[in-house]
């Protein structure tokens, strides 16, 4: 009889533990892993002591408005504000082929850096839900390789416009995976609150997850965190609800802060942060000293509670910049949140990976037999050293394929 053999197998993989192993893949799953296979694979591959990890996660980000920076202006104040209102008027030519096409290149440069798994949202403020509709699309047509969800967001606020409830519920109803909301821009106080219980009815009603755009404002005011915690813990959503920015929290007193933790400690919410992005969003009206404007990262994830972070822009009319790589944002987090201690380091890592996976509530993620075939193998020994030289992914497999794979160039010193 023969020996068993695997269709494919990586051998010297270095797992986030610092254990090196061989891991044997099988059709579209992980079918072994231990220091040594014995046995032998139609395919090998030397991997040599690599960073193997589970894929990237982008637990945040626009596609709807991804490389549309200039369009039909640049964001001159730099502030969230102008960016609605630039992007109020370049939603006004969406058409269904325009979204696919800049979201489908967005997700390839992200796939190609090692993201499989990516929330994204969709601006559901207008009549024709041009936006979602291309998203759902796009969700489909990349399913073999890269998993999306989607937020029905309402970026112009539920009450807003009247027919903007409406629009939010068909577009639930059109099949997003989330519903999201942004109660800091709605016009008043009892308008956000009211948002939010809206967002939990139709969430519950329809069995979708939640992500809020919460209090992404300098305002020290702004309170609807602790709306989205009450209504979390008191629907049972828990560990289904997210609220994504929360850069007030950042400003919020000490006292008020502390007690709104054992809130969040009770609801289980997770959060998501976006630092790339804040910390130019925010801060805008300060003159000095000047607020960093990111939420309290060090401090949740000190809590115990689920932290992700999100690229939320790649060129579009909030952010210019943006290269969809998650260790640029694990790279700015660490800075802006000074999380500079070896396990606040590594914190940042699992930040835009298994933290982001449980933000999706994916089951089926991480490197252990069984799983999905899909993991990414970086030029790196640690997640530290992955961290601080932003080092290149490799080989990307999604679901037991090669999807993509890069060589190291190198530099030569002459003298
Ligand atoms: N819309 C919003 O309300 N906030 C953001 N950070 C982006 C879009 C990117
Ligand atoms: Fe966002």
């Amino acid at each position: 009889m023969s020996p068993k053999s695997y269709g494919l197998i990586l051998r010297q993989c270095r797992l986030v533990s610092g254990d090196v192993v061989d891991i044997a893949i099988d059709g579209k799953k992980i079918a072994a892993i231990s220091e040594q296979i014995k046995e032998r694979g139609e395919e090998e591959i030397l991997i040599g002591g690599r960073l193997v990890c589970p894929p990237f996660v982008d637990s945040h980000i626009h596609l709807d408005s991804a490389l549309t920076a200039g369009e039909p202006r640049w964001n001159e104040s730099g502030t969230l504000f102008e960016g609605i209102k630039i992007w109020g008027e370049r939603k006004q030519s969406l058409s269904l082929k325009d979204v696919k096409k800049r979201a489908l290149e967005t997700l390839k440069l992200q796939a190609m850096q090692g993201v499989l798994f990516v929330r994204s949202h969709a601006d559901v403020s207008e009549d024709s839900l041009t936006a979602l509709q291309a998203l759902l699309d796009v969700r489909e047509e990349v399913k073999d390789w890269i998993t999306l969800q989607v937020v029905a967001f309402p970026q112009d606020g539920i009450y807003g416009k009247p027919e903007n409830k409406k629009l939010l519920k068909e577009a639930v109803k059109m099949g997003a995976d989330v519903v999201g909301g942004i109660p800091h821009y709605e016009f008043t106080r009892e308008d956000g609150v009211k948002s939010i219980h809206k967002i939990f009815e139709l969430a519950e009603e329809y069995n979708k997850l939640i992500d809020v755009h919460c209090d992404e404002i300098d305002d020290e005011q702004s309170r609807f965190l602790e709306v989205v915690a009450a209504c979390a813990l008191r629907s049972g959503m828990g560990e289904k609800v997210t609220a994504s920015h929360t850069t007030a929290f950042g400003s919020y007193n000490d006292a008020y802060a502390y007690k709104l933790m054992g809130l969040l400690e009770r609801s289980r919410i997770n959060f998501i942060a976006n630092p790339l992005i804040n910390i130019t969003l925010q801060g805008r009206m300060d003159s000095y000293p000047k607020r960093r404007g990111v939420t309290r990262v060090k401090e949740l994830w000190r809590g115990g509670l689920n932290v992700s972070l999100g690229h939320d822009c790649v060129q579009d009319p909030w952010y210019s910049l943006g290269t969809g790589n998650m260790l640029d944002v694990a790279y700015m987090a660490l800075h802006v949140c000074q999380m500079t201690g070896l396990a606040e380091i590594d914190a940042c890592f699992d930040m835009v990976t298994v933290n982001g996976a449980k933000t999706l509530q994916l089951n089926d993620y991480g490197i252990a037999v069984g799983n999905s075939a899909s993991l990414i193998i970086l030029d790196a020994v640690s997640r530290f050293d992955a961290i601080r030289r932003r080092a290149p992914v490799c080989y990307v497999f999604s679901q037991g394929k090669l999807l993509a794979q890069r060589s190291i160039s190198e530099t030569k010193w002459h003298l």
